[in-house]
């Protein structure tokens, strides 16, 4: 499986967009065989801490990575399906181990599409600690994801790795007039009820956390909740 790295950094570069992530820098990494990865130029490798964005097409899975790295690095667009293949961005720890933020491709542009990027989805999820799977808060149909999550999430090993980020937290209604980072109240009751939504129909998956890679609403939170399952994923020490 090939990840293409669209921006290669250090650990503390993150660190300063997002604090949350602090807390890996001293985090020891065991060189376990599950989180082998030979690099790019194909003489080194590494052993990574994975977060991996999945989740329908346009649901902005490529924008929450930008939102959180501060990096125009994935191309997102507006009105087709835009990511073709795996890629990252990746944050070096120490030599040898790299904190990766992978977004993939999305599902619902075609079946065809969905039984390749499934498989992908399912060689990734191997190698993943935590998976971010995207959710749009202004939309109501979720019977794609209820299928992918039966086939991807079937055991208590790959749930737990799982955080619903319910992304588009400006659009949700009543829309604002005046451009705002905070929701009104009114949103963040919606939101709320859409969070209770979403705990009902995926009750296996107790962490969601409302945000908008387009305001930048409540991504510390997501931040927080990606850093707090790195560090307590298999194998890491601190
Ligand atoms: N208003 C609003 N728009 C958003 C938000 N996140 C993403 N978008 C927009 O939604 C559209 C799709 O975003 P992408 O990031 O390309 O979505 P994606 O999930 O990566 O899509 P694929 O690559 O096709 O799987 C773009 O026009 C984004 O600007 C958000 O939080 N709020
Ligand atoms: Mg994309």
């Amino acid at each position: 499986m090939q990840v293409h790295v669209r921006h290669e950094g250090t650990l503390g570069e993150l660190v300063r967009r997002q604090p949350a992530f602090a807390r890996l820098q001293h985090a020891r990494i065991a060189a376990q065989d599950w989180r082998y990865w030979r690099r790019n130029d194909g003489a080194s490798h590494s052993h990574d801490l994975q977060v991996v964005f999945l989740g329908k097409s346009g649901y902005g899975k490529s924008s929450l990575v930008n939102a959180l790295s501060g990096l125009p690095a994935m191309a997102t667009s507006d009105v087709e399906a835009c990511t073709r293949v795996a890629q990252s961005v990746e944050y070096a720890i120490r030599p040898g181990n790299f904190l990766s933020l992978a977004d993939l491709p999305g599902l619902g542009e075609s079946q065809q599409r969905d039984a390749e990027y499934l498989a992908l989805y399912r060689q990734i999820l191997a190698k993943a600690d935590v998976v971010v799977y995207t959710l749009r808060a202004d939309c109501r149909d979720y019977s794609i994801d209820q299928q992918a999550f039966a086939r991807l999430f079937d055991c208590a090993s790959q749930q737990r790795k799982v955080i619903l980020a319910l992304n588009g937290c400006d659009k949700i209604e009543p829309l604002q007039r005046r451009a705002s980072v905070m929701p009104s109240h009114e949103q963040l009751q919606n939101i709320e009820r859409k969070a209770a939504d979403l705990r009902r129909l995926f009750p296996e998956m107790p962490r969601i956390v409302p945000c908008s890679a387009a305001t930048g609403w409540n991504l510390d939170a997501l931040s927080q909740e990606i850093a707090r399952l790195l560090a307590c994923s298999p194998g890491v020490a601190f």
